[in-house]
């Protein structure tokens, strides 16, 4: 697929559920912790400075954004997670707004990717690994980005991505990309696999 990135805006936010579009254009996800770097990915990948909002109080974000690229597919901003109190409970951790664009959105087939993202310096936490299996129960595609690359030396960032890799997917060959918002490494590679699902 042919597109613009310079053509890129705020197209909707979704506050409820019941708000979720009906609209056949692929959709690409971003789900994290709160303050892992969502806002900031897209911000790099579309060559924005501010385009998605980035914020140092975390935890505020509960509504889902869709930012539109050149009206051909979106890249969707799902809330935060990870500052609730910590429990099993899907719902108790997650807003239940997440829950339901997975499941409740007659839309979803349209979502082609998940990109999960985790901080490369503490790798993923108890709630990343509840989404990451969330993904992976409801056969879900999604590919693992480790966000603020460039906090660690290179050999550093290399075992860490290792660790992340053989840790939490041991043996089942998922790839874990590294990527900085400030170095804007790995900014190719997340653009590789977004392509590779349009
Ligand atoms: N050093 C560094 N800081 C980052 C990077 N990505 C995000 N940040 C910072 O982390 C904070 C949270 O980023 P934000 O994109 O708002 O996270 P979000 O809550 O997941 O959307 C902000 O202060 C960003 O400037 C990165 O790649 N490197
Ligand atoms: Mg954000």
């Amino acid at each position: 697929m042919k597109y613009n990135i310079n053509n890129a805006g705020l197209s909707l936010t979704v506050g409820n559920s019941s708000q979720f579009p009906r609209d056949p254009r692929p959709q690409i996800a971003l789900s994290g912790r709160s303050n892992v770097g969502k806002s900031s990915l897209i911000n790099t990948l579309l060559g924005r400075k501010s385009l998605a909002r980035t914020s140092s109080s975390p935890g505020k974000t509960v509504t889902i954004n869709y930012y539109g690229v050149d009206r051909k597919f979106f890249l969707v901003d799902l809330p935060g997670y990870g500052y609730a109190k910590r429990s099993k409970d899907f719902k108790k951790v997650w807003s239940s707004l997440t829950e339901d664009y997975f499941l409740k959105n007659p839309s979803a087939d349209a979502v082609r990717l998940t990109l999960q993202l985790i901080d490369v310096r503490t790798g993923p936490t108890e709630d990343d690994v509840l989404m990451i299996n969330f993904l992976i129960e409801r056969k879900i595609p999604f590919a693992v980005v480790a966000t603020k690359a460039d906090k660690l030396s290179k050999t550093a960032l290399a075992e860490a991505v290792r660790g992340i890799e053989d840790g939490v997917f041991g043996g089942s060959g998922i790839r874990v990309i590294p990527f900085s918002a400030i170095s804007r490494e790995g900014k190719d590679t997340v653009w590789a696999q977004i392509d590779e699902v349009l």
